[in-house]
């Protein structure tokens, strides 16, 4: 008889490497005399697997048990990257795996380089799901995260020229063992078709009659916690084709079409729309978007009424959190069930939605907030666009008791958007029925109070709420800078900082010790060295690493002023080219290193990264300027490229036109790692400037309250010498592609420059000079370097859950005992 405990698996080495041997034979069915790599890591993904598994079961029969009222994430987007490092890590067997491996012949972070990056997401919104999905198994809170498995990630980025091209991501070509296919976890999803009406009850009853149906199937990916055993889902959902709507095509004899209609019902699945920026009402993207609500909430129902039957207790037992307006249908989807499908009435069941969902808004730009039209939703879901209507009429009624009949306001705050297309406000949708309304940072928040949802929040002020942004410290120092976090747990004593990063407030006590000083500095050109390998493999480009690598990695966008770094290069280039050869002694060494896609549509955005190749070409050949000035792109930014970079940059920049960036992440995984930030005022990095002061960072530009008065004044104001001059040389064709550049020289000219880069560019180079002057006095600049690292622990996703657990979704931790 098997004894429970027998049951788990161990995790010395020689069980592990019998493990992996087995699993070579047995699941990739390979000799185990003999396999390569690629196959010793698929075998190695399967042992860690086994082990998630086990303690996943734990978890889920816990939570059952207890039965606590349960958190669903629903978000459209989560970029996980790879998930070997960081699953061992979490288990707490990275170096018994290291060893059995070794004794095998293989060398651990060998086969973590076979992994693919699993890109589900276009950027920030997506990571922040994977950290905040970290942090909810660490934390032990039960939690679920709801998503689409696409078949076809974020486009894999390829520089042609110089030219951004974007080929398809198909990322699931090599299998993918963290996932598990859950057959029987599956729904039918409907679309089109009428609303009928049918008596009940001695009243009129709506139904829904589709004229199409497709099915979700569930794919888990499991998440563990670090220093826990709770492993939490993350189920992803696959369109596959349904039988219940084609025997009548299968009857008309014309068998390939059939075939290849039914075929189509794989595409709602299979690719994850590339922009982030601006949103368009397309008919495929509506699809996703409610085959993913529709099987989530399914999924959610069926689990609430396994233990429950009333569904009053409904919000007692479930929280649904909204990531961004994307999965806002949910909350029309919850109405029909309840009403049509449950029979409650419509005052009842509006009461529980109010209940159960919250919402957080990711952004402050207009063109990104969803608008779907109102033709678009009455054709694909009926019944959908009814429900919304009868929403808003109620909303405005109750509305107009409350403020009169204001109608200017009566219309920005209506549900329904009239105009040239018809259009329903997917953020309306999402307030009027949400307890909680959160932005991602102090400064976004009082954007959303202020400005963006100004007339909601005189009407509701106690639903408005700031959540400021985390990362988790277990993907972005503890896996991808394993060296550091040694240093750190040496130096405070403890790896508690793992689970509790305001511990490493605990770094400030040593931020002049010398000892500390010398290894710190190793631990970063060891860095350095790591990364300038990979550049020189990637680009060609030698680079030194006494240089300052001065690093700005992100989405491109107008916004986020990649340009300006440009600009800021060209001139830095041209002051050296002008400069007397005594003087050039005196100038602080740089690689310049911009990394990050562009959305396939954004031509500005595009010509930015053909304008960063062109301006490289000419500084990198030039023999004039050698190691003083290197520029290079880093093509295809993902997460497994930015844990290689952000360890090794000892600057980075964040230069959005303040009030643009509603939080940024990137800034906080850069600060952990002891880089350096030269930001404007904008977003996280007020909240950065709270913890490690002013004089720890390079700031500059306009402030978030200064922006709109700039923009009235601009253009009478006078462009800066300077900034003409640069931009009159990409204009002039100093770096050829004259024409090709001239729309982009047209933004920034001074009547048209709404992000500001001219009126900001002084002031720029003078915080990239004081950044020049502080990397010079090296332990200056290592002191600094430990500050950053030391004021980070509030930005720790860590500490965001806890806040969204307790203020906003009122859920508490459920921990599956050791
Ligand atoms: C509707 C479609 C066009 C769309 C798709 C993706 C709209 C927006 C997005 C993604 C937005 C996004 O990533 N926003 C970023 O969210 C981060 C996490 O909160 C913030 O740190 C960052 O400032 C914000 O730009």
């Amino acid at each position: 008889m098997f004894g429970l405990m027998d049951r788990f698996l161990k995790n010395d080495p020689a069980t592990l490497q019998n493990d992996i041997v087995n699993h070579v034979e047995y699941t990739v069915a390979r000799s185990r005399f003999s396999f390569d790599d690629f196959e010793a890591y698929q075998a190695l993904t399967h042992s860690v697997r086994d082990r998630l598994i086990e303690r996943w079961h734990d978890t889920q029969i816990c939570f059952r048990r207890k039965d606590p009222k349960r958190l669903y994430f629903l978000s459209l987007e989560y970029l996980m990257g790879r998930s070997l490092s960081n699953s061992v890590i979490n288990l707490g067997i990275r170096d018994q795996y290291a060893d059995a491996l070794s004794q095998l012949g293989f060398d651990f972070e060998v086969l973590a380089e076979q992994e693919g990056d699993a890109a589900l997401g276009n950027g920030g919104l997506a990571r922040l799901s994977a950290c905040q999905m970290d942090s909810l198994a660490t934390l032990d809170y039960p939690a679920w995260g709801y998503g689409l498995r696409y078949q076809y990630g974020l486009f894999r980025q390829v520089i042609l020229d110089g030219y951004q091209h974007e080929q398809p991501d198909y990322w699931l070509n090599f299998g993918n063992p963290w996932e598990i296919e859950r057959i029987h976890v599956t729904y039918t999803v409907k679309f089109y078709g009428t609303v009928e009406e049918e008596n009940f009850k001695g009243g009129k009853h709506k139904v829904w009659v589709p004229n199409e149906t497709v099915e979700a199937v569930a794919y888990d990916n499991l998440i563990p916690g670090y220093g826990t055993r709770n492993t939490i889902t993350l189920r992803l959902w696959a369109a596959k084709p349904s039988d219940q709507n084609d025997m009548e095509s299968y009857n008309t004899g014309d068998y390939i079409n059939a075939v290849v209609n039914r075929q189509r019902a794989e595409t709602i699945s299979s690719i994850l729309y590339p922009d982030d920026r601006s949103h368009q009402g397309k008919e495929l993207r509506l699809k996703q978007q409610y085959f993913f609500v529709s099987a989530s909430l399914q999924d959610i129902i069926r689990r609430f009424k396994d233990t429950h039957s009333n569904f009053d207790d409904f919000p007692e037992k479930v929280a649904l959190q909204l990531n961004d307006t994307h999965p806002s249908l949910a909350i029309a989807e919850v109405m029909r069930v309840l009403v049509d499908e449950e029979n409650l009435s419509w005052s009842r069941a509006w009461d529980i939605s109010c209940k159960i969902f919250t919402f957080t808004t990711h952004t402050v730009l207009p063109e990104a907030s969803e608008k779907i039209p109102v033709d678009l939703l009455g054709s694909l879901l009926p019944r959908h666009l009814q429900i919304i209507y009868e929403i808003n009429f109620r909303f405005l009624e109750e509305l107009k008791k409350r403020i009169g009949l204001d109608y200017d306001r009566l219309s920005r705050m209506s549900i329904i958007e009239e105009g040239a297309v018809k259009s329903i406000r997917m953020a309306n949708l999402s307030i009027v029925c949400s307890h909680t309304v959160n932005g991602v940072s102090k400064m976004h928040a009082e954007l959303l109070k202020t400005r963006v949802f100004k007339d909601f929040y005189e009407l509701w002020p106690h639903k408005f709420h700031y959540k400021t942004n985390g990362v988790t410290q277990r993907r972005w120092v503890v896996v991808s800078n394993p060296s550091l976090c040694a240093l750190i747990s040496k130096w405070l004593g403890t790896e508690a900082w793992i689970r509790d990063m305001d511990l490493l407030v605990g770094l400030q006590e040593y931020a002049t010790n010398g000892d500390l000083h010398e290894e710190w500095k190793m631990v970063r050109k060891v860095n350095k060295m790591r990364l300038a390998e990979y550049i020189e493999a990637m680009s060609g480009v030698k680079v030194s690493v006494d240089a300052m690598f001065d690093v700005q990695l992100k989405r491109i966008h107008e916004y986020k002023r990649q340009f300006l770094n440009i600009l800021g290069i060209i001139h830095r280039y041209d002051c050296i080219k002008n400069m007397e050869k005594k003087d050039r002694r005196n100038v602080v060494p740089r690689v310049c290193i911009i990394g990050g896609k562009a959305a396939p549509g954004y031509e500005i955005a595009k010509k930015i990264i053909k304008l960063c190749h062109a301006v490289a070409e000419k500084i990198n050949n030039d023999p004039d300027i050698g190691d003083l000035l290197k520029l290079v792109f880093i093509p295809d930014y993902n997460i497994t490229v930015a844990e290689l970079v952000i360890p090794g940059a000892d600057l980075s920049q964040h230069l959005s036109t303040a009030g643009h960036e509603a939080s940024g992440t990137g800034c906080m995984k850069f600060l952990m790692n002891g880089c350096l930030l030269l930001a404007t005022a904008d977003g996280s990095t007020i909240e950065i400037i709270e913890e490690i002061g002013a004089d720890n960072m390079f700031l500059f530009g306009a402030k978030v309250s200064e922006v709109p008065v700039l923009r009235k004044k601009a253009p009478n104001l006078k462009v800066p010498l300077q900034f003409a001059r640069v931009v009159r040389m990409v204009r002039n064709g100093y770096f050829g592609f004259e024409d090709y550049f001239e729309s982009l020289c047209d933004s920034v000219e001074v009547d048209n420059d709404f992000y500001l880069l001219g009126a900001d560019f002084e002031s720029y180079l003078e915080a990239q000079a004081a950044a020049d002057k502080a990397f010079i006095d090296e332990e200056k600049w290592t002191q600094m370097s430990i500050l950053s690292t030391a004021g980070s622990g509030r930005f720790s996703s860590d500490r965001t859950i806890d806040d969204y657990a307790e203020k906003t979704w009122g859920i508490e931790r459920c921990r599956c005992p050791a």
